[in-house]
């Protein structure tokens, strides 16, 4: 497969079935100094050529919805840093990740960012980009830091309704929308109803029921559905896009596709706890449902296919991980408080960077449920347009970094969480049957993944400034969510 001459590409990958956003066709694929310079029939060898005739290549995989060694305020501790994070997500296709950075409140979002610079420096092996996430927006945060933080490249904000240490009330959630609107940002809402969660695991509890199964009925669809409403009506009010993420299931659906027929811009997210589990995974024997504990919960089968139906009719802008890996057996993890704990004291989050996509692939595309260019929509070039990294990130084209995945599909293999490369004891999907790996993973033209092995190295991934992202700029006159 490797030949070694004289040539003026590094790297030629050979008929690469390339299927991109829009189109699928077959050809040569010249890469230079990490970056895509050609692209054509009959191109020359580089200095190592690749044959991938017969397979898929996809621009690598955008994961805008990402927690890497965050902060927490309970004592629980992430399983996975930028060393295992980025390993595990460049095994799996991913080539991007976005995680972010958190302001706690009293303190500034500058210095957030900066903690996080330290975090990923010299340990991502691939390259990475911030949200912010503001917890409290003092008129300092508003007026003088976030204008900056945009100008520097952070060009997207991820506000919460929920979580006691991180929500903020309808006000201040229309100030940072009038900030990202003038200023040119993004902003991601968490939509769940704070005080009716409140309520109804205090009921819960009084009740006695407090195992894992019990968390989805302290946060049931109702409450995400009544959330969602809100962030749309607080955009609207200010005129600010917003993408809702991590939308579970058919009512929060119905809120967008309202909001949608009112040309309003609102972009989604799922994930795919909410394609391929269940609340059936929260109720598993003993203290095990714990693993799925995520919020929002994973719903019922019905719930499950009307994300399936979004993904296909294009309610869905982008499919992310909410990769938030907490381990099991760990009284750092999900076992905070013992397996006796309450779900209300079980830390939120599952792993799922490395198996988004292979899961994606096998049953949307493989499955007959999407086709490859809504694949690559969903897992990596709307991301990079939403985030303000598109061309550079999210596309196979000439002047665009080649980030590439050449996929083997067709095989069989079973998902064992001692095959992942994440730092987390247990992947939610252990035992699951998958038909597409990544054969080949391209950071930068650097081969990180190859032949079942980490290949890539930590301090080769690059910080991404990001730009202002066109769909918020444009949206805000065009008034529609298309991308
Ligand atoms: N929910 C979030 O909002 N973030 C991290 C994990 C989770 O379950
Ligand atoms: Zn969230
Ligand atoms: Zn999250």
């Amino acid at each position: 497969m490797t030949a070694m001459y004289q040539s003026s590409f590094d790297t030629v990958i050979l008929n690469a079935r390339i299927a991109t956003a829009a189109d699928l066709y077959t050809a040569d694929i010249g890469i230079l100094d990490g970056v895509v310079v050609a692209i054509g029939r009959d191109l020359p060898n580089g200095r190592e050529t690749i044959d991938a005739r017969g397979r898929f290549v996809t621009p690598g995989g955008v994961d805008a919805h990402v927690h890497l060694d965050q902060p927490t305020s309970d004592g629980s501790k992430m399983a996975d840093d930028f060393l295992t994070g980025t390993r595990s997500a460049a095994c799996g296709g991913t080539t991007t990740v976005i995680p972010f950075a958190l302001q706690f409140k009293g303190r500034s979002v500058r210095a957030a960012v900066e903690d996080y610079h330290t975090r990923a420096n010299g340990k991502a092996s691939i390259d990475y980009a911030f949200h912010l996430i503001v917890s409290d927006p003092t008129e300092a945060v508003l007026k003088d830091e976030l204008p900056a933080l945009i100008a520097d490249g952070y060009t997207s904000i991820k506000v919460y309704m929920t979580y006691d240490d991180m929500k903020l009330d309808d006000r201040q959630i229309i100030d940072v929308l009038a900030c990202a609107r003038v200023h040119g940002a993004m902003t991601m809402v968490h939509a769940e109803n704070s005080d009716c969660i409140g309520w109804l695991t205090e009921r819960l509890l009084a009740a006695g029921l407090t195992a894992p199964k019990y968390h989805g009925d302290s946060r049931p669809m109702l409450v995400e559905r009544e959330a969602t409403h809100r962030a749309i009506a607080l955009s609207e009010v200010t005129e600010a896009p917003i993408l809702i993420v991590h939308v579970s299931g058919r009512e929060a659906i119905e809120q967008i596709h309202w909001a949608r027929g009112r040309g309003l811009p609102i972009f989604a997210e799922t994930c795919p706890q909410y394609l391929f589990l269940s609340e059936e995974d929260l109720a598993l024997e003993g203290f095990a449902g714990a693993k799925c504990i995520c919020s929002p919960p994973p719903r019922d089968k019905a719930n499950q296919q009307a994300v399936w139906t979004g993904l296909q009719n294009g309610m869905f802008t982008i499919v992310s991980s909410d990769h938030a890996p907490f381990n099991y057996d760990d009284p750092h993890g999900k076992m905070l408080h013992g397996a006796a704990g309450g779900f209300h004291q079980v830390p939120n989050g599952i792993p799922g960077l490395e198996t988004r996509l292979p899961l994606l692939f096998s049953e949307g595309v493989l499955a007959g449920r999407i086709d490859i260019n809504r694949f690559v929509q969903l897992t990596s070039t709307n991301a990079a347009k939403l985030y303000g990294l598109y061309p550079r990130k999210g596309a196979i084209a000439v002047g665009s970094d080649a980030d590439l995945v050449i996929w083997d599909t067709g095989i069989e293999r079973t998902i064992r969480n001692d095959e992942l490369h994440h730092a987390a004891d247990y992947t939610p999907y252990e035992g699951r049957e998958v038909r597409a790996w990544p054969a080949m993973t391209l950071s930068r033209g650097v081969t990180v993944w190859a032949d079942g092995q980490f290949r890539g190295q930590a301090g080769h991934g690059q910080f991404l400034r990001c730009e202002r992202p066109d769909v918020v700029t444009s949206q805000v006159k065009a008034g529609t969510a298309a991308i």
